[in-house]
């Protein structure tokens, strides 16, 4: 039998937080550590994701409304379940914050991120509708989570869709080239304002896209940014 205490995760399914993983501090690479400078009775580290269309549903839901909507409610739905789920355990949100941290490289060493031409991970099951939504340090002391293995379609995707739907040819030479995509996506009668042509032509997980208006949300941030760059 286990030590180890049990991981209250119907909560975040419930509240649209559906991909979990708990890392031991002491499994991870030091430079995944710099500079979050974890206390001494920190332990973990917890990070959280979305599969599909629920958290969109529960930030809906929740009528949070404001710049960040999804990170809000992610951070609110973190704080209820330490309060109702984990009471008396100590906990920092790291993300969303000020704190940089590589999503992507944390979801490899989970083995969400699988690198895809549209840069946006890919995965069998979820596609590309997923995303990170919180990363959490802890004094808990869940069984660390096992990373799932061989999730990348790519590698056996033979037409590679993707590549072809992009307007501005931003996939083609087997690199992602931002500032074509980017340049691209600022036109006045872009089609990928929006959303992007390329990520929706995959055929990889299409039953989990998001809803019209998350998607045309994510996006219209993405753009927001990508015009102070460009200005
Ligand atoms: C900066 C940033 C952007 C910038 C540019 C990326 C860049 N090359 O600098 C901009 C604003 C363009 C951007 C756009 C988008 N992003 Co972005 N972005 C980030 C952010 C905040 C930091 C990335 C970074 O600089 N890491 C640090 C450097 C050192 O890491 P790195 O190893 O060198 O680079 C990694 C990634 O940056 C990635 N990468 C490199 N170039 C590009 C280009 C794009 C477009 C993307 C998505 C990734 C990417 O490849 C590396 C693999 O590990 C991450 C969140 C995070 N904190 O990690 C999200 C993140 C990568 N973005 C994400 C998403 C979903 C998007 C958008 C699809 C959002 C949207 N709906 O509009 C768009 C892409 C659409 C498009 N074609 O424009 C998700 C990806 C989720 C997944 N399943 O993998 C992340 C992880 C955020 C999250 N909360 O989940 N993004
Ligand atoms: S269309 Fe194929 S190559 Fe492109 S992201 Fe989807 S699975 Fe990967
Ligand atoms: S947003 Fe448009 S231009 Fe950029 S990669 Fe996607 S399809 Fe290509």
């Amino acid at each position: 039998m286990s030590d180890h205490q049990p991981f209250p995760g119907d909560f975040l399914n419930e509240a649209g937080l559906n991909r979990q993983f708990v890392f031991d501090l002491r499994q991870l690479p030091a430079e995944m550590l710099e500079g979050l400078e974890p206390m001494p009775s920190e332990s973990q580290l917890i990070l959280l994701g979305h599969g599909g269309r629920r958290l969109w549903e529960c930030v809906q839901a929740y009528g949070i409304t404001g710049e960040h909507p999804i990170d809000d409610y992610s951070i609110r739905s973190v704080e209820r379940w330490f309060a109702e789920q984990l009471p008396g355990h100590r906990y920092r949100t790291l993300f969303p914050g000020d704190q940089p941290i590589g999503l992507q490289a944390l979801g490899k060493l989970a083995g969400w991120h699988h690198p895809s031409p549209i840069m946006v991970g890919v995965d069998r099951e979820w596609g590309s509708w997923y995303a990170y939504r919180a990363v959490v340090m802890a004094d808990t002391d869940f069984a660390p989570s096992v990373p799932e293995e061989q999730r990348s379609p790519c590698p056996t995707c033979a037409s590679q869709p993707c590549i072809a739907a992009c307007p501005a040819n931003a996939l083609k030479d087997g690199e992602f080239n931002l500032d074509a995509c980017s340049r691209y996506r600022l036109l006045p009668e872009s089609a990928c304002a929006h959303g992007c042509l390329a990520r929706q032509a995959c055929p990889v997980g299409s039953q989990h896209r998001y809803e019209d208006a998350q998607i045309r949300h994510s996006y219209s941030r993405s753009l927001a940014v990508i015009r102070q760059y460009y200005t």
